[in-house]
């Protein structure tokens, strides 16, 4: 039991925030739980994680440098974990200024402050793989490719990666940067793909509502567990030296086969019909139509699809998955069909 140490999570309400909170409550860890004003009302995750009223939460907003130094100073935290900012890819094309200063400028508000008030903590940030942008096909991502974002997103992630590495190199403060692939369950928001999906899955297995719409079917992503990914992010804060990690499976799905293992799960019978923006997918059987492809939700430029190779995390702390692609969406459907049975509709 860590019963004394103080862990503070920026960016408390999001999916990997809650689980985080979870795993160090857990452990014995006092857990301040940093959310922005605003973001109050979406204590649900915490909530349905039975830890609600087990953690500090406070009000912290990294875009004010002072704010921040304000509250590394009075909680005085051993582990940092830095999830705040903008996660969602697609409106980063709409919002490339806010995503910037919230991702990049904020990152550095952050690591001034750690580096002023309490230049001994650990801090671990969470990049995405949005940094590699548009790698090779088949090409296994690690810690030494090539950055080339070509969204908002991605090149805000890059920017504030390389500040932490600075930070450490320069400082020396110990910061790990996770380079971390999608993940995903339960707690995912429904504008990300997986989630959007088992959350219509279950509402067109529990009633007779319309089919739901999906941009491209055939993006592939590495898609791994949320879980599982907390559980090597705290692992990784464990070695005494800060380092850069890829947090991925090495495997790649598609959308089309994701929805389809979702729909099988709850007893569908999925077929796909058509091409291109014509695309549906349809329950064979009765012949209703599940999904339908909408030019819509089509980004101006999709990432392309890309895998990462996490040896090095695995080899550093024997870290793997527990569950694959086809286990997360069975999983995420049934809690969605559990949740709208019980009337929940607002998470
Ligand atoms: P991503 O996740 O952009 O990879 O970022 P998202 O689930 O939004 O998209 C995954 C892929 O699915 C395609 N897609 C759709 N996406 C959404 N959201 N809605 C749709 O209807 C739809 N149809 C097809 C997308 O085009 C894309 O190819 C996630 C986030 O968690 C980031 O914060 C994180 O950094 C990266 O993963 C790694």
């Amino acid at each position: 039991m860590n019963s004394s140490k103080t862990a503070l999570i920026l960016g408390s309400t999001g999916q990997d925030g809650a689980h985080l909170a979870s795993r160090l409550i857990s452990s014995g860890w006092k857990v301040y739980c940093g959310f922005r004003r605003g973001s109050g009302a979406k204590t649900w995750r915490l909530q349905s994680l039975g830890v609600l009223d087990k953690v500090q939460l406070v009000n912290i907003n990294i875009d004010e440098p002072f704010n921040v130094v304000d509250a590394l100073k009075s909680i005085q935290p051993e582990h940092i974990y830095h999830f705040a900012g903008e996660s969602f890819v697609a409106d980063s094309f709409i919002h490339p200024v806010t995503t910037i200063q919230a991702n990049a400028l904020g990152t550095l508000h952050v690591l001034e402050a750690i580096r002023h008030v309490v230049p001994t903590a650990k801090l671990f940030f969470a990049s995405s793989s949005e940094v590699f942008g548009n790698a090779k096909i088949g090409e296994m991502l690690n810690e030494d490719s090539l950055l080339r974002p070509t969204n908002p997103y991605g090149i805000s992630k890059m920017t504030a990666q390389q500040l932490v590495r600075m930070y450490r190199e320069t400082y020396n403060l110990n910061a790990t940067v996770g380079i971390l692939f999608n993940h995903e369950g339960p707690l995912r928001g429904r504008n990300f793909v997986t989630r959007k999906i088992t959350y219509n899955i279950a509402r067109l297995k529990t009633s007779n509502g319309n089919a739901f719409e999906l941009g491209s079917l055939s993006a592939s992503r590495d898609w791994g567990s949320a879980e599982d990914y907390i559980k090597g992010m705290v692992a990784s804060l464990e070695i005494e030296q800060a380092d850069d990690y890829v947090f991925a499976t090495g495997k790649l799905t598609s959308v089309r086969e994701f929805l389809g293992f979702s729909a099988k799960a709850v007893g569908f019978y999925p077929v796909f019909e058509g091409e291109g923006v014509s695309e549906i997918c349809i329950d064979k059987p009765t012949g209703r139509v599940l999904a339908r492809v909408s030019e819509r939700y089509f980004r101006p430029f999709d990432t392309s699809a890309r895998m990462g190779d996490a040896s090095k995390l695995t080899k550093k702390i024997q870290w793997q998955g527990s569950r694959n692609v086809e286990k997360i969406a069975r999983e995420m459907v049934f809690v969605d069909i559990d949740r709208i049975k019980k009337g929940i509709t607002n998470v």
